[in-house]
């Protein structure tokens, strides 16, 4: 049986996320969506609403399930028995930013990491730029899932 993790922050999950979930729950037996902390940026939702907003959108897939997890994504996968983990490429950068985790996570503990090139309709797409373009009242009902625009529309109105 094949597990992977499909790892990220997910603040908040949008349709770029989605569909590299939807495609990883197609190829492995079991797929785990974890969501960490990224300390490098700022934070919208926190965790409980973050893997709260996964459940909703993931509860259609019934290989995948949600789980927080805290320090390193290395030792995550060896306490689940995951033997890979997956992630989306939108372009050079977000190449340049995850190679070098591969190899560190390979270095670590040997665990691959298979990397699913985005779908051609969700390369612009990040939680970042969805969060900036909604906070400054930007239509982004199109990027992210309905139950999310929802909580994001309310969150940033909030803040406004
Ligand atoms: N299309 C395709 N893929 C996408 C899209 C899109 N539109 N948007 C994002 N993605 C991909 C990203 O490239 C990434 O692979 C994944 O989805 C998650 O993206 P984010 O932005 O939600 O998450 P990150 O990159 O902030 O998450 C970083 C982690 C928390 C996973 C990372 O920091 C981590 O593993 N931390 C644990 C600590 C650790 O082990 N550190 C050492 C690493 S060597």
């Amino acid at each position: 049986m094949t597990r992977a993790v499909c790892p990220g922050s997910f603040d908040p999950v949008t349709n770029g996320h989605l569909d590299i979930i939807r495609r990883a729950a197609a190829i492995f037996d079991e797929l785990v969506v974890a969501t960490g902390t990224n300390p490098s940026k700022s934070r919208l939702f926190d965790p409980d609403e973050r893997l709260e907003m996964l459940r909703e959108v993931c509860a259609d897939l019934p290989n995948v399930t949600v789980s927080g997890f805290t320090g390193l994504i290395v030792d995550f996968c060896r306490e689940i028995g995951a033997q890979a983990i997956v992630k989306g490429l939108r372009g050079g950068n977000d190449y340049e930013y995850e190679l070098p985790m591969a190899q560190m996570n390979s270095h670590l503990t040997g665990v691959e990491t298979v990397f699913l090139t985005t779908h051609a309709s969700w390369g612009y797409v990040s939680s970042s730029l969805v969060k900036e373009v909604a906070s400054l009242g930007g239509d982004v009902s199109a990027l992210v899932p309905d139950t999310v625009h929802g909580r994001l529309v309310e969150r940033v109105a909030g803040r406004r």
